[in-house]
């Protein structure tokens, strides 16, 4: 007989709530679970390739050993024997900071690996943690610790009169962009047009939430510094800014005035291809509206320039008092982690990059407790003996992740030890020395609570696994679990946070026992009382979760002046301002590659899956029509992209919705090594495009260079020419 099951999709921050049949240890339908009291029966297509994995698509059933073709199947007890042997004898030799750890999108919505692998590192002793989002839109991060941050944070999008959203497509993508919930995005949105929102979209392409915007601005990609600093002395120039936030909360704006006095707007309007009359448009219904709020995705964060892109966003959204202000309605901080009230005030600059601990191979340190990804490479090469000789991998793909192959491959090759930690088989796995493969979402009991900051309503959900587990997988956490009691050392679980160095991380911790396995259920205890909101009964009792209307409260007035103030221009920002301005706009490459995500996949998870290949049998090329006849090209044509660093090869198709001279493909699709698919039918692999050269990367938080990478293109093969069945 089948059973109905409740739980919530883990693919990403949304956290949709789902009800699910089952029968016979097989998922036969899933479904919104409509009593859901935040999300209300939204889901969208991931929760059904979801459904797939559970039902084996693409898993990986068993734990493995031996880099690539030498990989055999090993039992879960010995592999923890020889992993913990192996890191013992390189802890023994050469210290702590020789174990490294890598975590990805993956590992985000899994809240118990989270606290596992951050107590576990911290009981090893070594700071060495990197994750995807150096990769990825780390330039928020940058903002943060460089101008300070304003601690009421954003408004939600549907409180907000006037929203501008900068290369993010958070209705196809459920990013949890600034004040914009990831469940159902599109009707925050349409909601917030029905309170009289307008939409302030800049994207260079049409996209599913430029299509919701009021005003469109179609910019080349890689200008949003141009954009925004024109804007930025539109606001200045005609006195549009907020004078009382500025006053008390900025000080004088005389430097930023004198800084982008450059931007006028006729060169804005060149620069970024936007008419000026659409830019004036814009600037004035953003300055000049009550309640305005500003957001970005990775669009501006992975083109060239990124943190002074982000910085100029959010420079203009300082200026015009982009916030919650003092007796707005508060209505989540989070129900299990979150603070109990929010005040007026400003949490200072950091610049933690500048602190100890720091990198071997370059004098940088940490932002909010990671190291730069793409400076993961030169750490495990090394100049000497110092360097990582170990690396574990908690949910994430680095060998595609980490763009530019020809570097990451042959540093990954030179590490004595790399685990990774899985759900399927994926490049990384592929050249793993030991592969664990771990528990799907509905094998094991799990929380909300991760991200539980993000959502417009107190809400917090326990829930059981009700899968039985293929022989032998362990759940995340059980892993560090296990090695760490191998090597002796003693777990103090903390809440998950993210982002957060170990030591930041406030409240209480849990002790775990090392001699006899904790219940899962004792760890999900504790985080469901750490601020005594709730508690784990409570939680457990309630099919759909609960939602606390009671929490609302108000933001705070400020209680007295600390001194601190936003600092719109330190000097790096005046620096990289007056750089970015003399810098011309580079001729030789006609195009520009954009980046941009696929409804079907999160990344490379669910790349093979059936429904994705479907719909994409590889990820194409989308070109602007007139920008193909031009060329003299026709959908399913094969081009050759070429870029200062690489090339691959792309199926074109033809797409209105970008802006002429742009070309968007997403992300981890193809191969690794050219080799492979040299005429790129199991897809392109946008990482050859990028570059890891240091010179090539963004300063503080290293980021390569990712969206409006400069390209040409050639016809590599025509649609007919043959090749086609080989794409699938
Ligand atoms: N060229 C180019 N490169 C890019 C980008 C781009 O736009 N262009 N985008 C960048 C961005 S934004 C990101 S976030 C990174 C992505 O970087 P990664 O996070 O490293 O890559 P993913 O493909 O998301 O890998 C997630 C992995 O987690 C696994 N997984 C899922 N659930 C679990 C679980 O519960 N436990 C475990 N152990 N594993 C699990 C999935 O099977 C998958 O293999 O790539 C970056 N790289
Ligand atoms: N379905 C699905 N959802 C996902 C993912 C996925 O792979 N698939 N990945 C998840 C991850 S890891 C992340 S980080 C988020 C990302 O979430 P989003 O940031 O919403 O990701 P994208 O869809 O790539 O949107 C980026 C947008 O920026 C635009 N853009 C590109 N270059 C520029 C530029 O120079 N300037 C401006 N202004 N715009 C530009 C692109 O056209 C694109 O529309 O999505 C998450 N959600
Ligand atoms: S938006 Fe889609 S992938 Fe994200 S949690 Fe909801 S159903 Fe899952
Ligand atoms: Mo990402």
């Amino acid at each position: 007989m089948p059973t109905t099951e409740y739980t919530f999709c883990r693919n990403c921050t949304a956290q949709c709530g789902l009800e699910v049949t089952i029968e016979d240890n097989r998922l036969l339908s899933v479904t919104g679970d409509k009593n859901q009291p935040l999300t209300k029966g939204y889901f969208c297509p991931k929760a059904l390739a979801s459904n797939d994995i559970h039902n084996g698509e693409d898993r990986l059933f068993e734990h493995r050993k031996g880099r690539g073709a030498a990989q055999t199947g090993v039992e879960a007890q010995p592999a923890f024997d020889e992993i913990g042997e192996r890191l013992r004898h390189i802890i023994d030799e050469h210290g702590p900071r020789a174990v490294g750890l890598y975590f990805g999108t993956g590992a985000n919505m899994n809240a118990m690996a989270h606290s596992a692998f951050r107590a576990f590192m911290h009981a090893l002793g070594s700071p060495y943690i990197f994750s995807s989002m150096t990769l990825d839109q780390s330039a928020k991060w940058v903002n943060i610790s460089r101008m300070g941050m304003f601690a009421p944070g954003p408004r939600y999008i549907h409180d907000a009169d006037v929203g501008l959203m900068v290369g993010s497509n958070t209705v196809l993508t459920h990013a949890a962009v600034r004040g914009v919930p990831a469940a159902n995005p599109r009707k925050w949105l349409k909601q917030g047009k029905e309170n009289g929102l307008k939409l302030i979209v800049v994207d260079p392409r049409l996209t599913e939430t430029a299509r919701l915007a009021d005003l469109h601005l179609q910019i080349r990609p890689g200008e949003d510094i141009w954009l925004f600093g024109g804007m930025i002395r539109l606001v200045l120039d005609n006195g549009w800014e907020n004078r009382e936030f500025c006053d008390r909360w900025i000080g004088s704006l005389d430097a930023l005035r004198e800084a982008v006095r450059e931007f006028d707007l006729d060169r804005v309007a060149e620069r970024t291809g936007l008419p000026s009359s659409q830019i004036e448009e814009a600037t004035k219904l953003f300055a000049t509206a009550a309640r305005p709020s500003a957001a970005t995705g990775t669009g501006p964060n992975m083109s060239p320039r990124s943190n002074l892109a982000e910085h100029l966003v959010m420079v203009l959204n300082a200026i015009c008092a982009g916030y919650r202000r003092a007796g707005d309605p508060v209505t989540n901080t989070g129900y299990l982690f979150g603070p109990n009230e929010v005040q007026e005030r400003i949490i200072p600059p950091n610049r933690s990059w500048e602190c100890e601990p720091k990198l071997r191979s370059r004098d940088t340190g940490r932002i909010f407790g990671e190291f730069p990804t793409a400076l993961l490479p030169d750490e495990i090469i090394g100049k000497g003996e110092d360097r990582l000789r170990a690396l574990i991998v908690v949910g994430g793909n680095p060998a595609m992740a980490l763009v530019d192959p020809g570097k990451s491959l042959a540093a990954f090759d030179a590490l004595e030890l790399l685990v990774t930690l899985d759900v399927r088989s994926t490049e990384t796995t592929a050249i793993s020395d030991y592969v664990i493969s771990t528990s799907l979402p509905y094998e094991h009991d799990d929380i909300t609570g991760m991200f539980d900051g993000y959502n417009p309503i107190a809400y917090a959900n326990v829930v059981r696994g009700f899968m039985e587990r293929p022989h032998g997988i362990v759940d995340d956490w059980e892993f560090f679990w296990e090695i760490a009691r191998r090597l002796g050392l003693q777990l103090e679980l903390k809440r998950p946070q993210y982002p957060a160095a170990y030591e930041t991380v406030v409240g209480p911790t849990l002790a775990l026992d090392m001699t006899a396995k904790p219940e899962v259920a004792t760890i999900l205890r504790f985080y469901a009382s750490t601020f005594g909101r709730t508690d784990y009964d409570e939680l457990v009792a309630a099919p759909h979760g609960v939602r606390r209307d009671d929490l609302v409260n108000r933001v705070l007035p400020a209680s007295q002046d600390d001194g601190f103030r936003l600092d719109l221009l330190p000097p790096d920002v005046a620096r990289e301002l007056a750089e970015a301005i003399a810098e011309p706009r580079s001729e030789a490459f006609k195009y520009r590659l954009t980046t941009r995500r696929l409804l079907y996949t999160v990344n490379s998870a669910y790349r093979h899956a059936g429904r994705t290949r479907k719909r994409f049998p590889t990820n194409p090329a989308s070109m602007n029509p007139s920008d193909m006849a031009a060329e003299g090209l026709e959908t399913d044509d094969w081009i050759r992209i070429t870029s200062a660093h690489g090339s691959v090869v792309a199926r074109v198709e033809a797409d209105p919705t970008i802006r002429s001279g742009a070309i968007s493909l997403s992300h981890l699709w193809g191969k690794l090594r050219q080799e492979d698919d040299p005429d790129g039918r199991t897809g392109a692999f946008s990482g050859h495009l990028s570059s890891l050269d240091i010179a090539e990367l963004e300063s503080i938080n290293f980021m390569p260079i990712q969206s409006a990478v400069p390209i040409n293109i050639a016809l590599h093969s025509k649609a007919d020419s043959g090749c086609d069945d080989a794409r699938v």
